[in-house]
């Protein structure tokens, strides 16, 4: 009947601290081949074959489209992974990040 109920000591001023996201951002440009978007898509963003035209489509119509949100170490690793594979293949895609 309740006596066994602890309550906890709070500061009830103190708000609760979350980790700041990035966002991960694909930057449209005249010459990286459609297919090669998809495949980067699918390949480091985990998105299916449809998610991942939908996706590039918005980024070809719109010229930017966020492709996902991530801690600021795993969204430094996203926008390098991007760049090293665009630069192996030639391709001038570019990839950046920025505070949500
Ligand atoms: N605009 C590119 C093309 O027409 C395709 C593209 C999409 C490039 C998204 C970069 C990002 N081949």
């Amino acid at each position: 009947d309740g006596k066994d109920q602890i309550e906890l000591a709070t500061k009830p001023r103190a708000k609760t601290q979350r980790p700041p996201l990035y966002k991960v951002l694909l930057l449209n440009d005249d010459f990286t081949p459609m297919e090669f978007v998809v495949h980067v898509l699918e390949r480091l963003f985990n998105m299916t074959h449809a998610q991942a035209i939908e996706v590039m489509l918005t980024v070809h119509r719109k010229g930017i489209a966020v492709v996902g949100v991530f801690s600021h170490e795993i969204a430094e690793t996203k926008v390098a992974q991007v760049m090293e594979l665009a630069r192996r293949q030639q391709h001038p895609l570019q990839c950046t990040m920025e505070k949500e």
